[in-house]
């Protein structure tokens, strides 16, 4: 039986839907802002989220003739204001965290199990989040905050996730991952951490080969029961995730 001592979380898409309605509206009022005329719809941005981080995105958008060209450094000033509209947007509470997020957070913390963030999301933007929608008291209670372009390459390449364990000093194979994505998901599994799937409606369609289950959301007790995409360990009663699941995926 391998212990389970670290969950590394993903953030956007996982901790909270924060993609359509938070990153994709506040790059629009950064390119309106700066007298843009290019606007990221729903379906555009779904488009670019196979590119993972925001100024990846924009330089990919700018490939395809979407944004109009611009220098490395427009692109950082652009993205930098486009990181404060997200925070407003945060602070005003448009985003809350997805259904059983904090249960499984707090169960995991009281039963002393190292939490961890692992994200391409910029600091700024994670700082927000956790403040808003966790709570400030998670700023202590997360051992690592591993977030945007402390490595230089972003998921699906492993690195974040490898950043993570190194600062944490645990092993990969005493460790899981929740993610939303299938760069995610590829991101996790090439550090050799095993890892658990909440879809979301931008990410339903996407491959997860590999993952150790595939559900709805993690759920609540109280809730109706979740659906379960693919349950490759043959996990019972996943009614809502739980630790004791999690458990079971890494004896497995
Ligand atoms: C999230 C991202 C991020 C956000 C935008 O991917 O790719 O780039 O979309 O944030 P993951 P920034 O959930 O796999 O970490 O604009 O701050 O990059
Ligand atoms: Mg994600």
């Amino acid at each position: 039986m391998t212990e389970l001592k670290c969950i590394l979380w993903d953030v956007d898409g996982t901790l909270a839907d924060t993609e359509r309605d938070g990153h994709r509206v506040a790059f629009n009022k950064a390119f309106e802002e700066a007298g843009l005329e290019r606007r990221w719809d729903v379906e555009t941005y779904g488009e670019l989220l196979t590119v993972t981080g925001g100024k990846e995105r924009m330089k990919f958008d700018i490939k395809r003739g979407g944004l109009p060209d611009m220098s490395v450094e427009d692109i950082a000033a652009l993205h930098a204001r486009k990181t404060i509209h997200y925070q407003t947007l945060i602070a005003d509470g448009l985003i809350p965290l997805r259904k059983g997020v904090l249960r499984l957070l707090e169960e995991a913390y009281a039963e002393g199990i190292t939490l961890g963030i692992s994200t391409t999301t910029t600091p700024a933007a994670l700082d927000a989040l956790i403040e808003h929608s966790l709570g400030k008291e998670w700023f202590d209670r997360f051992a690592v905050l591993a977030a945007g372009d402390i490595v230089p390459a972003k998921k699906p390449a492993p690195d974040i996730y490898n950043y993570a364990l190194e600062q944490l000093g645990i092993p990969a194979e005493n460790t899981l991952a929740l993610e939303d994505s299938g760069n995610g998901c590829l991101s996790a599994l090439a550090a050799h951490i095993k890892c658990v799937i909440t879809i979301n409606d931008y990410t339903a369609q996407q491959k997860f080969e590999g993952a150790d289950l595939i559900v709805s959301e993690l759920g609540e007790p109280e809730s109706d029961g979740i659906q379960v995409l693919g349950n490759p360990h043959a996990l019972d009663d996943v009614h809502h995730v739980t630790l004791a699941h999690l458990k079971a995926i890494m004896g497995a």
